[in-house]
């Protein structure tokens, strides 16, 4: 056994940096010894062999930020990497979870990470007034099974990190820019407005336009992996439409066209059979395309209103995205955003406890060192957490952690 402690403790020579925390000198030479109990309080002793006990495995930490969740989402066989999820995150309540209220600034001193607990992923934050807040994150694993990421948070003085550009490559577009440079303005007069606002500050007005509706196209490819979503309001009786296309059929959505209800287009106005909100914001998506048999599902609020929405037979508007504000007719428009989507969606399952950076070490990891809130050893294929470790300084056994 001694043998075995020997080689296992070579290996860890010079890995570990200790912080402030011993008052004992201590030099470039003093050997770090992860004696027998640091790591008998998670391991039997018939697993505690040099065969099993090969590697040491260093759990990383986002530098800055002090405290972090990790986040189990369910993953559902075929979404794939990159995959947008969506989490409701509370800053002291509500929400799938909340910070503890241990936020600098909430929430704009948040990040997310990979499982890894370094690889900081993309997110977007849908109303960074709201609380809770809607996070949109874009997982990079494979969410065709369930998957971890972390939350990281509390840090003073910390930048706002939500980017939707990068969060939905696809197409993003909260009209914070003030500009229509990701639009083709096919007619009318839409513009960008402050007077009214989902998001941010901005979002897209169909300004006043007798005679010529106003319309606005972007490019979509078409695809059964998408959902195209937008926030939208509109007054009492106020209409527009949404077409995305193929070349050959096309979605048509019409928004309280002719009366108050939401419709789709397969050659005649057909009504889904629920009314349009008016004078307020609300959530529309249109998902689950299926370019083979033609249909499309249209939903409100989070809501399926309408499964299998026929297509119109159109040859125009082929991979666009189109919004039709009707002439003279009060419509306002944010968010419009193409996700990921997956007909059996992952989502949001658990989160852990809250885990804090409560102790200064550093692991030198190639040459630079990372905070490390935790460590663990495999042992038969089974990685056990390192409950404690004790540095030996002038015969002296100190503890770290
Ligand atoms: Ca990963
Ligand atoms: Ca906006």
């Amino acid at each position: 056994m001694y043998v075995m402690e020997h080689l296992h403790l070579q290996l860890h020579l010079q890995l570990l940096k200790v912080q402030s925390l011993l008052n004992t000198q201590h030099n470039e030479n003093s050997k770090l010894l992860a004696r027998r109990s640091i790591y008998r309080n998670s391991l039997d002793d018939s697993n505690n062999s040099l065969t099993n006990l090969n590697l040491f495995k260093i759990m990383a930490w986002l530098t800055g930020y002090t405290y972090r969740k990790k986040i189990t989402i369910t993953g559902q066989s075929g979404s794939g990497t990159d995959y947008q999820v969506a989490f409701s995150i509370g800053d002291s309540s509500g929400g799938d979870f909340h910070l503890g209220g241990h936020c600098e600034s909430y929430p704009t001193d948040i990040r997310f990470t990979d499982n890894d607990g370094e690889t900081e992923l993309k997110y977007w934050i849908e109303q960074t007034s709201a609380d809770p807040i809607k996070v949109w994150v874009k997982v990079a694993d494979d969410l065709g099974s369930n998957v971890d990421i972390y939350i990281y948070y509390g840090k003073s003085g910390d930048s706002d990190g939500s980017d939707g550009d990068n969060t939905f490559p696809l197409f993003f577009d909260d009209f914070e820019g003030g500009n229509l440079d990701k639009w083709t303005a096919e007619s009318g007069s839409s513009v960008i407005t402050s007077s009214k606002y989902y998001s941010g500050s901005h979002c897209l007005y169909g300004a006043s336009n007798t005679g010529n509706h106003n319309i606005v196209r972007c490019d979509v490819s078409h695809s059964e992996n998408i959902a195209i979503q937008h926030r939208m309001w509109r007054a009492t009786g106020q209409a527009a439409v949404f077409i995305q296309g193929n070349g050959t059929k096309a979605m048509d959505a019409q928004i309280a066209c002719g009366d108050e209800y939401i419709k789709y287009h397969d050659g005649t106005p057909t009504s889904t059979g629920t009314l349009t909100p008016a004078s307020t914001w609300f959530l529309l998506e249109y998902r689950n395309f299926d370019w083979n048999a033609h249909t499309f599902d249209i939903v409100l609020n989070g809501s399926v209103i309408k499964t299998g929405a026929d297509m119109l037979t159109f040859g125009s508007f082929e991979d666009e995205f189109r919004i039709q504000m009707n002439d003279n007719h009060t419509i306002y428009i944010d968010d419009v955003i193409v996700r990921s989507f997956h007909d059996s969606e992952p989502a949001w399952s658990s989160t852990g406890d809250e885990e804090s950076l409560g102790i200064n070490t550093q692991i030198n990891i190639a040459d630079s060192w990372k905070d490390a809130s935790k460590i663990q050893i495999n042992v038969g294929d089974d990685w056990k957490d390192v409950t404690k470790v004790q540095i030996n300084v002038g015969d002296s056994w100190k503890t770290i952690f």
